[in-house]
């Protein structure tokens, strides 16, 4: 990871006000339009109608912002490219604070309040914004991070996705259990959002190929509408904006009126179901077999309808489409949008008439591609069978980028058919399903992992013979998250002290902080920090009770695993701990222990059976372990539902411990490890994905480092590794084994955990039983440190020292300088 310092763009000022600062012409528009909206109901303006009120406020603003920012683009300087970010998710959140808060409009909202006699508070007003969640976990959230930083690095952009009426799932807990509930988040519409009427593209399905004078075209048989629905996400410090274009499924033509005479009623609408179909859903990374169809139709839809759109925006401004390239990025964020570059051959061969060799120059000239996982199980592929149905032309598009692909590869490596049978871009062991990320990443000319370890694993494992062949096409660019919305909005208190000590410079380049690192043994900053953190968890100690009626205690240890469940993050391996702790806290109460609460939050994806399972175990473990007499406060065990981002807003700078515990090589790089260290948390963590950097950037001794290494992991698994020899040594984890399995923790179905427990003894993956006894040590460690508070504060405040390269600004400047420069130009 490298320091760089972004070389902003060149592009016309824009002329707005520039945005953090309160504004009074701003104010005062601002505070009319609140009144204006507010005049129109008739009841007292409920908490609801004063969080409309608000965003109908903030609309002109932005709206102003929107137009000046594009304007500006459209006399960028030559040589700055339009980076176009495809995307299935984009995990926004809510907006509301964001947008006050850069637009320098607190105060104003505040004030517009409290000026309302009977109106709720700004925090009541706040709370009442539904998440938008369209997206599963990291993969979205740093998409969303993305937008705030193309924003305030004044990159000319846009976001694309899909407008889903049903984010992620609401997840309610009955019985310990998950139980998955439509998350209904525009069912009092999107005040947000600004549908651009005039923007609609036809998006083609099925049908046939038709042949005429050499020249191939598709005849769809089935044809959807996008209609494009902006989200405007306001920069830091700058009056510019970023866009997040979101496609709306809409029918291509009317009901049948005949048919309807006829009293046909459902038949003659028929094709406005199976346009909205698209808009239902976002789906889960193991969808069902049912969903998968309209999982690839989604994908298409969002690929098709972007590259209209950006072709007539590139012709508007340049008049020719040969320089589409020179002008234009179209990044892949995983393979989800993989069919990118197949439909922008399909546009430039069939519609502009390009010829083979130029479109393809085209093409790679604009595509690059972040791969996210190393799971190989993950890796995107759909059936043949599947694109002869919907997508025929782009089959035969396919095809013939493999028909030279693997020339190539045959040119280089003359005989190896094995090598060829691998690199193909369609996989022939059994149904013949085509690869999207060899697609992906042949189209591409810049192929990236998302950190340092997962970059180096990517070459040396799934695209070990992509790289061989083209090792300059892959790079490493670590991941960040922006601080604006994780850091000074979700933690204004530690931000003030961060202010008194340090100056603010950190606020516009985060690697600012670095400055505090000087700073970090003094005792009265020690002591302030420790004030502030004791505040943010009296905060979320209040929300807990408030919210879900669970009592914590801001005296324990707050030690925080948040994020989607799965084996691969280990939750088990923390719950061993709890257990563990449990057992020794009942053998031996006397013992100077010191509190602890364990808290949770996560979703599991609806048909995972471990993930769900995990999560009633947690509430099994939670019932026996809080009703014990004799842990009494010395341990707590808390699961929070519906984890999502507004929720994380409030746990993140409560946090002392950041569970960071992946099985070394799994966590492609984690974002949320950041988040935590940046608002001060201590790191308990696996050398894995992003930790590996945070630790070397923070000094690794601040850091609880345990656990096997990539390679220790491959090795133990390569000679054979038996899980049971450690069980069989190790007398607590013994101990726990049994008592989870055995129905300590689920009286009357004690075999309930049983599908749990035997898989660790027999294969155990994710060497939870190899790393167990090196976590409970650095656990150990964790108390020790805890019992001295100005120690663990001086840690604390060196790992925010250490976190100035985590930002997402750092982040999008190199992919501006190494993956979206344009290659021709290099
Ligand atoms: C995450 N991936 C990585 N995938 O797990 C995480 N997958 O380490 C990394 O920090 C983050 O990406 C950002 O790079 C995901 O979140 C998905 O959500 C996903 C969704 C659909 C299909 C496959």
């Amino acid at each position: 990871m490298s320091k760089t310092t972004v070389a902003a763009p060149a592009h016309e000022p824009v002329a707005v006000r520039a945005g953090d600062q309160a504004d009074p012409a701003l104010t005062q528009e601002f505070t009319t339009a609140w009144k204006r909206e507010l005049s129109q109901r008739s009841d007292a303006p409920s908490p609801d109608a004063c969080l409309r009120a608000a965003i109908v406020a903030c609309r002109p603003e932005l709206a102003d912002r929107w137009a000046a920012t594009q304007a500006a683009d459209a006399k960028r300087a030559r040589g700055v490219r339009r980076v176009h970010y495809l995307s299935m998710e984009f995990l926004m959140g809510r907006a509301l604070r964001n947008a006050v808060s850069v637009m320098g409009l607190d105060d104003a909202l505040k004030a517009a309040l409290e000026s309302h006699a009977g109106a709720a508070s700004l925090g009541e007003v706040l709370e009442q914004e539904p998440d938008a969640a369209l997206g599963n976990g990291g993969l979205g959230r740093l998409a969303a991070c993305f937008l705030d930083s193309f924003a305030t690095l004044e990159l000319p952009s846009f976001g694309y996705g899909l407008r889903y009426a049903h984010g992620m799932f609401a997840q309610a807990i009955q019985e310990g259990r998950q139980v998955e509930l439509p998350d209904e988040w525009l069912r009092h519409g999107n005040p947000w959002e600004f549908v651009r009427a005039e923007l609609r593209y036809p998006v083609g399905f099925g049908g046939v190929v038709e042949s005429s004078g050499g020249h191939r075209s598709w005849k769809p048989a089935e044809e959807i509408v996008a209609q494009a629905c902006d989200f405007v996400v306001p920069g830091h410090a700058t009056g510019r904006v970023s866009t997040l274009r979101q496609w709306h499924a809409q029918p291509s033509r009317p009901i049948d009126f005949a048919m309807f005479c006829r009293g046909e009623h459902m038949a003659a609408g028929q094709h406005y179901e199976a346009a909205d179909t698209l808009n239902w859903v976002l789906y889960p990374d193991d969808s069902t077999a049912a969903g998968r169809q309209l999982r690839l139709k989604q994908e298409f839809f969002l690929c098709s309808a972007s590259l209209q759109d950006m072709i007539a925006r590139h012709l508007r401004e340049h008049a020719e489409i040969d320089t589409f390239g020179r002008h234009n990025v179209v990044h892949l964020n995983d393979t989800h949008p993989a069919l990118a570059p197949a439909e922008l051959m399909r546009l430039l061969l069939d519609v502009y008439s390009m010829g083979w060799e130029e479109a393809w120059a085209v093409t790679t000239q604009a595509v690059s591609y972040t791969n996210h996982t190393l799971m190989p199980e993950a890796l995107e592929t759909w059936p043949v069978r599947m694109f002869e149905e919907l997508l025929p032309r782009h089959l035969e598009i396919i095809y013939e980028i493999n028909r030279r692909f693997l020339d190539e590869v045959g040119a280089r490596f003359p005989g190896d058919t094995g090598l060829i049978a691998r690199m193909s871009l369609i996989d022939e062991n059994g149904e013949r399903r085509v690869r999207m990320a060899s697609l992906a990443i042949v189209a591409s000319h810049k192929v990236n992992g998302v950190s340092a370890l997962h970059s180096k694993l990517m070459v040396q494992t799934i695209f070990a013979d992509f790289a061989a062949m083209w090792p300059q096409r892959f790079l490493n660019i670590t991941n960040g998250v922006t601080p604006r919305r994780w850091l000074m909005q979700a933690n204004p208190e530690l931000c003030e002290l961060l202010d008194r000590h340090i100056g603010t410079d950190w606020r516009a380049d985060l690697h600012g902080l670095k400055a505090l690192g000087a700073k970090a043994a003094g005792k009265k900053i020690g002591q302030e920090f420790l004030a502030t953190k004791r505040a943010n968890k009296e905060r979320l100690a209040e929300r807990v009770r408030r919210d879900f009626g669970v009592t914590i205690s801001p005296d324990s240890l707050f030690d925080v695993q948040i994020k989607r469940i799965h084996e691969y993050k280990r939750q088990l391996l923390n719950v061993l701990h709890v257990v563990a702790r449990y057992q020794a806290i009942v053998a031996n109460p006397g013992a100077d222990w010191v509190p602890r609460t364990v808290i949770f939050a996560g979703k599991a994806a609806s048909a995972y059976h471990a993930a769900k399972l995990t999560i009633q175990l947690i509430h099994d473990v939670a019932r026996v372990v809080n009703a014990d007499p004799r842990v009494g406060n010395k341990l707590k065990v808390v699961f929070l539902p519906n984890y999502g981002v507004s929720l994380a807003e409030v746990i993140l700078p409560a946090a002392d411990l950041s569970e960071q515990i992946s099985t070394a090589g799994t966590e492609a790089s984690g974002t949320g490890n950041m988040k935590f260290a940046m608002n001060g948390a201590l790191t308990i963590g696996t050398w894995d994905g992003a930790n590996i950097e945070m630790a070397e950037a923070m000094g690794v001794e601040n850091m609880f480092v345990f656990g096997l290494r990539t390679d220790a992991v491959a090795k133990m698994k390569s000679w054979g590794y038996d899980p049971r020899l450690y069980a069989e040594e190790n007398f607590a984890l013994q101990q726990v084994l049994d008592a989870i399995g055995g129905g300590v923790f689920s009286w009357g179905e004690p075999d309930r955990y049983r599908s749990l427990v035997q898989p660790l003894l027999h294969r155990d993956p994710y060497m939870l039983l190899a790393d167990f006894a090196d976590y409970v040590h650095a656990q150990e460690q964790v108390d020790a440190l805890y019992r001295d508070p100005a120690a663990w504060a001086e840690r604390a405040l060196r790992n925010i020292a250490g976190m100035g390269a985590f930002s997402t600004d750092r982040t999008i400047a190199e992919y501006i300088e190494h993956v979206w420069a344009d290659p021709k130009a290099r």
